[in-house]
């Protein structure tokens, strides 16, 4: 590695140890309890009604006669642990086999850390706002590390919310089926781009059916998806429909279903990675240029 990629590396790592600290006081602020993350399951994120697509395979482990997954995300366990405790917030790591093609996306990594979080009782409004709080109150925290950014020559960048909405419809409209690359190299801020079909846990809108109540922030200037997130689907019978309209084997989601017959509450939440955080803040061209142990699809894995 050329001497001025080790200087940048310590420097980026050093923003995203920042990036962190700033980012958990926030949420501790806000009154959220942290809560360790698991990263063994009976259950796990599907991805997608179709995760071929986009990953190898999602990784098991037999122990103790059972069947375990690795996480692609947590967000069914954010479900069952929000009947407990109302706000929570958990540093996911999360793991996504990716294709190796999508080295060249610049934005997957096939193992990252997502700062997860889930709200009783709250809907999309009260996510969107939260977490416009949380742009801002980082662009102000970030000002204390202003000679950090300086060692790559850059500034600090000033996120300026509220942030400009679309529906997805909108976006495809305006750039075509694959719009995140085209709208995020055409805004110079973040913007939210709403009502996207997603999983089966994204609620779709009962009096407009074919809506979903989700939303993904898009980061501006080319570095596309920031976060994602959405109104749940918590009722057990609206929960199998769905997974039955995306051809999930049940049998797969036993334990999550058992949970949800016994009652899940209506939340809203939302997941956002840190290293692509860290990378839109940095510019850096891959994710991976963030990452102290590289975890970049299709590379060879040095440590
Ligand atoms: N964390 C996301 C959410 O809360 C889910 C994901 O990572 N796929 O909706």
């Amino acid at each position: 590695m050329p001497e001025g990629d080790l200087k940048d590396l310590k420097t980026k790592l050093e923003i995203g140890s920042a990036v962190l600290r700033i980012s958990t006081d926030f949420f501790h602020d806000q009154g959220f309890v942290q809560l360790l993350p698991v990263m063994l399951g009976r259950s796990t994120d599907p991805l997608g009604p179709d995760p071929g697509s986009m990953i190898v395979k999602t990784p098991e482990v037999e122990y103790n006669g059972t069947l375990l997954y690795t996480m692609n995300s947590m967000i069914l366990h954010k479900q069952v642990a929000v009947k407990k405790l109302g706000r929570i917030f958990i540093l996911s790591p999360n793991i996504r086999l990716e294709k190796p093609e999508r080295k060249a996306t610049g934005k997957h990594l096939f193992e990252f850390t997502q700062l997860d979080f889930e709200i009783s009782d709250a809907k999309k409004e009260d996510v969107i706002a939260l977490m416009e709080k949380y742009f801002a109150t980082l662009s102000n925290e970030l000002q204390k590390y202003k000679e950090l950014f300086a060692k790559i020559d850059l500034e600090p960048f000033m996120f300026r919310p509220p942030f400009a909405r679309y529906t997805t419809h909108e976006l495809e409209r305006k750039y075509g089926k694959e719009w995140e690359l085209a709208a995020s190299k055409d805004h110079s801020q973040p913007f939210w781009a709403l009502c996207h079909k997603r999983e089966f846990y994204d609620k779709e809108d009962e009096s407009e059916p074919g809506h979903y109540l989700n939303y993904d922030l898009i980061y501006p200037l080319g570095f596309g998806e920031a976060l994602s997130g959405a109104e749940r689907e918590h009722a057990y019978g609206r929960i199998t429909g769905r997974m039955g309209k995306d051809k999930l084997e049940m049998k797969v989601y036993q334990a999550y279903l058992d949970e949800a017959k016994a009652g899940f509450v209506p939340s809203a939440g939302a997941g956002f990675g840190m290293e692509r955080l860290v990378r839109f803040l940095t510019r850096s061209s891959h994710v991976g240029d963030v990452q102290m142990f590289r975890r970049v699809p299709g590379e060879e894995i040095r440590v």
